[in-house]
């Protein structure tokens, strides 16, 4: 491990910034958010910096709604000036000094990619983990240019929780997002209100989290350019600084009371896994989780012992209890998920000397809690919260199709790797076609498969039919955690299987694959493959770690089209970890070819 870097910015000095709120019933339903460059200070240490962001602001105006009463929203670009990243590869992965480019601001000797710079900013909103209509779901090609509009209708008859809207221009999102263009949605119903939760300021905190990096002038000192940096051997990009609601490390005032944090891993690509320290001890008694990305566990779970893993994408709803402390206690926040992250475990108890500059974590810092006098505020936790889902019937998942998808990264010589979802058909035992295949074997089992399709303009190959349960077994074949989302509908985790697999040399063609997969733990594999307490609930991304397959449950019932599913971390995204699907009315389907 190599030594800790001395922060570049001070930390804690920055009060946490809350998003400004949009309130739907304020507006009869009818919002406009225009798509603007802004100007933005990430730390008061910094100049400022050019952003694109909803209505200007990073993160965007956090939206609230009510269950069963529609948005409107009038998404206006009026984006202009040219993109305010400046996106580059580095030469090599370390600097003169060995330390990872990635690591540190500035472009580190790569040249600005021109390509990047000539974005003219054009646009397509998504709603995250939203029940939304095809046409409203911001399907990745349908871009809007700068003065030109989209309105899209939100049913919002779905469950309460935290959703966020952010960017989804196909090949660019991670440009965009990273630009900015991210805001989180909040759906309130009466389950909620029942409990008797914390419900907007100043118990109720939103916490996006993100990194970033930005530019050196030629003094060395940092400018508030943001800066999209790569390398040669990591295809992701891991920036050192972290931001929480826009802000570098920031500090929040708490009093003695019991408050809410609606927390969303907004990163490109970096995972965190959450710890919170009290003079450097692990505080886990006081954390209890309620919801996860669709809402409201069934009970209220402890964080996992390592802390809490949210990879880009993923959701938690926390009750932390500061109602014991006294005032002037503080409390800080540590991240010691190292990247790429792979799922290896890390003690919380070390989480203040977490950094590690050859996993990409320079400053574990992410933000801390200090305790102001006011009135003493001990909320009790609800023991029953969600009682509206439970884990499918036998019968449903014996009648379920289910589908295969194998994660492949195809290494390439000059130019980044591509990651690729491999959509797989069973070959009959009867097929004796010869051709490369993938083999799962299950004891004295074996299912053999066909690559069908592999980039994102290949023909769809899933017509999933509303009403009915499927289930899609997502197989790991890299060394790293991919956090794959589907739209429309949540999902249900069923099972984490570890596999051993090999794949022969030449056995990762553009759309081909050779592999043979074996259930069973593999000799070197060190992870726990278990689900979590906290992943016992209504999902619309899960953690698919190295040598594992997810099972999940899915069912789509109210809209027909054709949606979307992909990894969200936003380079593997972009490149070319993404793949339609087209939900079907039944009566339609002995219609189709
Ligand atoms: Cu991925």
């Amino acid at each position: 491990m190599a030594a800790a870097q001395r922060m570049p910015l001070t930390p804690f000095v920055d009060v946490l910034p809350l998003p400004e709120r949009l309130l739907a019933r304020d507006h009869n339903g009818r919002l406009t958010v225009r798509i603007r460059t802004g100007s933005h200070s990430f730390h008061r240490d910094l100049p400022r910096s050019r952003v694109w962001g909803y209505d200007g602001t990073l993160p965007g105006p956090t939206i609230e709604a009510e269950r069963g009463h529609p948005v409107r929203v009038e998404w206006r670009n009026e984006l202009d000036g040219g993109p305010p990243v400046i996106v580059t590869m580095a030469g090599d992965e370390v600097d003169a000094d060995g330390v990872p480019v990635q690591c540190s601001p500035g472009l580190s000797g790569g040249t600005p990619d021109p390509h990047a710079a000539a974005l003219t900013g054009h646009s397509v909103v998504h709603l995250h983990g939203g029940l939304t209509p095809a046409v409203y779901d911001g399907w990745t090609e349908n871009l809007f240019a700068p003065g030109q509009l989209a309105v899209f209708d939100y049913p919002m008859d779905q469950r309460a929780t935290l959703l966020w809207y952010h960017d989804h221009v196909m090949g660019v999102t991670r440009f965009d997002v990273y630009a900015g263009l991210a805001g989180l949605w909040i759906i309130r119903d009466q389950r909620e209100r029942d409990l008797g939760l914390p419900e907007g300021p100043p118990y109720e905190v939103p916490l996006l989290l993100q990194d970033r990096n930005f530019g050196l002038d030629e003094g060395g000192r940092l400018t508030g350019q943001l800066v999209h940096k790569t390398d040669p051997g990591v295809m992701e990009a891991f920036a050192p600084f972290t931001v929480v609601n826009g802000k570098v490390w920031p500090i929040l005032d708490v009093q003695p009371a019991t408050y809410r944090f609606r927390v969303l891993n907004g990163s490109n690509a970096r995972t965190f896994r959450l710890v919170l320290l009290r003079d450097g001890v692990p505080e886990f008694d006081r954390i209890t989780q309620i919801g996860t990305d669709s809402g409201l566990l069934r009970e209220p779970v402890a964080l996992p012992s390592d802390g809490l893993v949210l990879a880009s994408a993923e959701r938690a709803d926390l009750l932390v209890d500061f109602s014991d402390l006294q005032p002037g206690t503080e409390l800080t926040l540590y991240n010691t998920a190292g990247a790429p992250f792979d799922g290896a475990p890390f003690p919380a108890a070390d989480a203040a000397d977490a950094a590690d500059l050859d996993a990409l974590l320079p400053y574990p810092q992410v933000m801390r809690f200090r305790v102001v006098p006011g009135p003493v505020a001990h909320r009790p936790v609800p023991r029953e919260l969600a009682t509206d889902f439970a884990l499918p019937k036998p019968e449903e998942l014996d009648a379920a199709p289910r589908r295969a998808i194998a994660l492949v990264e195809r290494e390439f010589e000059d130019v980044p790797n591509m990651l690729t979802m491999r959509e797989l058909a069973v070959v009959d035992d009867e097929d004796e076609t010869t051709g490369p295949l993938i083999t799962l074997t299950d004891g004295d089992h074996t299912t053999r498969y066909r690559a069908v399709a592999a980039h994102f303009e290949d023909t769809a190959t899933f017509f999933p039919m509303l009403g009915q349960y499927e289930i899609w077994q997502l197989i790991n074949l890299t060394d790293d955690t991919h956090p794959i989302h589907i739209h429309l509908d949540p999902f249900q985790v069923l099972a984490r299987r570890p596999i051993g697999w090999e794949i022969p040399d030449d056995g990762i063609g553009d759309l081909d694959l050779s592999a043979r997969i074996t259930l069973g733990r593999d000799p070197d594999d060190e992870l726990d493959h278990v689900i979590d307490a906290n992943e016992r609930g209504l999902k619309d991304t899960v953690r698919v770690n190295p040598h594992e397959i997810v099972e999940i449950a899915v069912r789509f019932h109210a809209y027909s089209g054709r949606y979307m599913y992909h990894c969200h971390i936003l380079e593997h995204e972009d490149r070319d970890m993404m793949r339609p699907f087209v939900t079907m009315p039944p009566e339609l389907m002995p219609f189709m070819a």
